[in-house]
């Protein structure tokens, strides 16, 4: 008989109802699933506090959806339509309904002061080192709107282009050596512990720079620069990609951040200026000869260019 189950196994069915509603949550909660259901953190300060956000908002709404969904579930069934049964006639709670309306009121202005808090330690950045890059020279003096609290980082132009990302280190423009303003594809070669500010602009469509180990998405927009930043503790690779379509090859659109140790980074930075410096001096001696034969590519111009 449904409808006369004893007292003690009617409170035991109701606690195995509530089960049934939170464990799912609880199984779900971001602890379990930390990597499937929060963004990507352990490469740059931004990206850790945009994950610390994430997670509060994400435990607080698990908070919630629990507590309605239980409650929900539990009258469902408490107070289901049962024979002989009547349904009392109310009109509103005017205590429960103040007291929703007040609590989620109160969790979104929680909600909106952490956020606000934590974007700043999202948008500004920090000051260099310690270990870091010798930012003293004068050419690490950074420009641009976003600037670190001492006004000193290592400074690159991210350029999108379909599709592939240039990145140009400013800082060295002119170059130390003379050899021309360094610049590298795809891969991005920077100094642990040495904060780095990005611009980011675009030479044709808009795209859009995202490592998601290192912060947020930052748009590529022709005509207008995007500033971004971040500093990494760790040495390693950190993969991305364009995040915005863009094109027929926005798929193949890749990044790649690699962070190196000081000494590492300022010698790779010369052998990409010397690299960079011999396919200028080739092209230029193709060119010539190309120029001098009239137009006529003779086979020790196929042979050597
Ligand atoms: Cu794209």
């Amino acid at each position: 008989m449904r409808g006369h189950l004893p007292q003690a196994l009617r409170g035991r069915r109701t606690l195995a109802v509530f089960a049934l509603a939170t464990v799912p949550g609880l199984a779900f909660a971001p602890s379990a699933l930390a990597s499937a259901l929060t963004p990507e953190k352990g490469g740059s300060p931004a990206a850790n506090h945009i994950w610390s956000l994430y997670l509060i908002t994400l435990i607080i709404a698990t908070v919630v959806f629990a507590g309605v969904e239980g409650t929900l579930l539990y009258c469902l069934i408490r107070f289901r339509a049962r024979k002989g049964r009547e349904a009392k006639q109310l009109h509103g709670n005017t205590q429960l309904e103040i007291g929703w309306t007040v609590g989620a009121a109160l969790v979104l202005v929680a909600l909106a002061v952490v956020t606000f808090l934590d974007l700043r330690e999202v948008r500004d950045p920090v000051n260099s080192g310690p270990g870091g890059l010798d930012l003293s020279g004068s050419q690490y003096v950074t420009t641009g709107s976003l600037k670190p609290p001492n006004g000193r980082a290592l400074t690159i132009d991210v350029i999108g282009m379909q599709f592939i990302w240039q990145y140009v280190y400013k800082n060295y423009s002119p170059s130390p050596d003379g050899l021309g303003t360094p610049y590298s594809y795809y891969q991005m070669v920077v100094p642990t512990n040495t904060t780095v500010i990005l611009h980011v602009s675009s030479k044709d469509v808009v795209h859009e720079w995202w490592i998601p180990k290192l912060g947020a998405k930052v748009q590529a927009v022709p005509g207008y620069t995007n500033y971004t930043w971040f500093k990494i503790s760790k040495p390693g690779n950190y993969a991305g990609q364009c995040s915005f379509l863009c094109g027929r090859g926005h798929a193949r659109m890749i990044a790649e951040v690699t962070a190196v140790p000081p000494a590492k980074f300022i010698g790779w930075l010369h052998s990409q200026e010397s690299a960079l410096h011999s396919a200028d001096v080739h092209a230029e001696a193709c060119r010539q000869e190309l120029n001098s034969s009239g137009g006529s590519q003779s086979g020790e111009f196929a042979k050597n260019c």
